[in-house]
């Protein structure tokens, strides 16, 4: 069902570890004349625009976009007690790490009257997309929305797809976790048109500053497009899971954690670098064994067989360590002996789950991390979710004329140096009498 990738031997020194494991056909450019034509179509022609591809994708024809105060009450109090427990849990565990993340101003006097502050401001108002698709994602309107609280976003709307089977509305638990976290403004809008009405404001839609939140390609796609017209988190593609396990590694525990992220999309990939042939072995018959019992059989064979999944044979640790280095793993766990020692040595992965008790669907729920992170290899560049993206800084320089004329002399001798003399004479001036 899974394909093995066999790296032992290679030529460490001009291997290209990133060619070597593939990653997922999730073409964006393909996606684009598609989406350019809806971003167009809600730009030019607004709500109608909405309904009318609401119509065609959802299969639903929704009146008022805007949900009902009512509706997100009924929720509420519609919601199972034992899922309300898991949401609580979730949300005190993700609010205590953003609060220790939150960011303060930071303030350098560089001389007498020379300070510059570095403030951190949050952003007015930011649209937070929870995709419907294939599965309602309620546990990440509490990953979009608990960062942007707690820092300090004033303004926070939320957009997720009309449901055919609730008659057109928002996933219910959806609603009711938007209920639970005060979030007042939802809109029964998905897909790429969703994002174009947070970017350009649409109806009662106000445009919004920053779109944040994971989604198909058709959202990833218009986040693409938009960004510039709105600020954007990240490209969200399909997720991934890298495992780094050596001989202690446990197969079942292995084999499961690569079935959980399958689980989400086709396209998802899961991938298992490992040393030992021993564990190889009996990931490839756990599969065999767990797949056929899970509910989602052909979803999950459709992602493990894929070309993006695969077992990766190494020959030691250390190489291993290269090639999950190299993939920049959305999530990446670590099996092995001293898993912490390793995973200090991790330099690229969106999330690192550490030893046999940390599966990404911890992560997914309730560690009190992020699961909006970077996919496609972008963990090398990227991060995840966290109140840092809700937050822009600002420098603010405040010099006396004291502390001016210290450096006087620099500024205008490099900006003669750049041969631009009118930024010198725009200090000079201050001390001609
Ligand atoms: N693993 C997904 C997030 C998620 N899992 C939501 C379950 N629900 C991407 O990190
Ligand atoms: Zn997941």
């Amino acid at each position: 069902m899974i394909q093995r990738i066999d790296l032992r031997g290679v030529d460490r020194a001009t291997v290209d570890y990133r060619a070597a494991v593939p990653r997922a056909d999730f073409d964006v450019e393909a996606a684009v004349p598609a989406v350019h034509a809806i971003c167009e179509a809600v730009r030019t022609r607004g709500l109608d625009a909405i309904r009318e591809y609401g119509e065609r994708f959802d299969g639903v024809t929704v009146d008022d976009i805007r949900v009902a105060p009512e509706a997100l009450a009924e929720a509420l109090d519609g919601l199972d007690p034992a899922i309300r427990a898991g949401l609580d849990e979730s949300i005190r565990r993700l609010r205590a790490t953003c609060a220790n993340e939150l960011e303060h101003d930071a303030v350098t006097d560089l001389g007498p009257g020379a300070r510059v502050t570095h403030r951190k401001v949050p952003i007015d108002r930011v649209g937070l997309y929870v995709p419907g698709g294939l599965a309602p994602l309620v546990s990440s309107v509490l990953m979009n929305v608990v960062p942007a609280q707690t820092a300090g976003v004033g303004s926070i709307a939320l957009a997720s797809p009309p449901q055919k089977a609730f008659g057109g509305a928002v996933h219910p638990t959806i609603l009711a976790a938007c209920a639970l976290l005060g979030v007042e403004e939802v809109y029964a809008v998905g897909g790429a048109q969703a994002i174009a009405m947070f970017a350009y404001g649409v109806g009662p839609c106000a445009k919004v500053d920053l779109v944040t939140g994971p989604g198909n390609i058709y959202t990833v796609t218009a986040k693409r497009l938009l960004k510039g017209q709105v600020g954007i988190d990240s490209e969200a593609g399909p997720t991934e899971i890298a495992i780094l396990a050596d001989d202690t590694g446990d197969a079942a525990y292995v084999a499961a954690d690569l079935i959980s992220q399958a689980e989400h999309d086709p396209l998802a990939a899961s991938v298992l670098v490992t040393p030992s042939e021993r564990l190889a072995t009996e990931v490839e018959a756990e599969l065999d064994k767990q797949v056929s019992v899970t509910k989602h059989v052909e979803r999950i064979r459709t992602s493990l067989s894929g070309p993006q999944s695969g077992i990766v044979l190494v020959d030691d640790l250390e190489q291993g360590l290269d090639v999950v280095n190299a993939y920049a793993a959305e999530h990446l766990e670590i099996h092995t002996e001293d898993a912490a020692g390793w995973a200090a040595r991790v330099r690229n992965a969106g999330a690192i789950f550490v030893g046999p008790h940390a599966p990404v669907s911890l992560g997914d729920y309730c560690a009190g991390s992020n699961h909006v992170l970077p996919t496609a290899g972008c963990a090398c560049h990227s991060s995840g979710l966290s109140v840092r993206a809700f937050t822009r800084s600002v420098h603010v320089v405040d010099y006396s004329r004291e502390a001016l004329a210290e450096v006087a002399d620099h500024v205008v001798t490099l900006a003669n140096a750049e041969d631009l003399p009118g930024h010198g004479a725009a200090v000079s001036v201050r001390f001609q009498s």
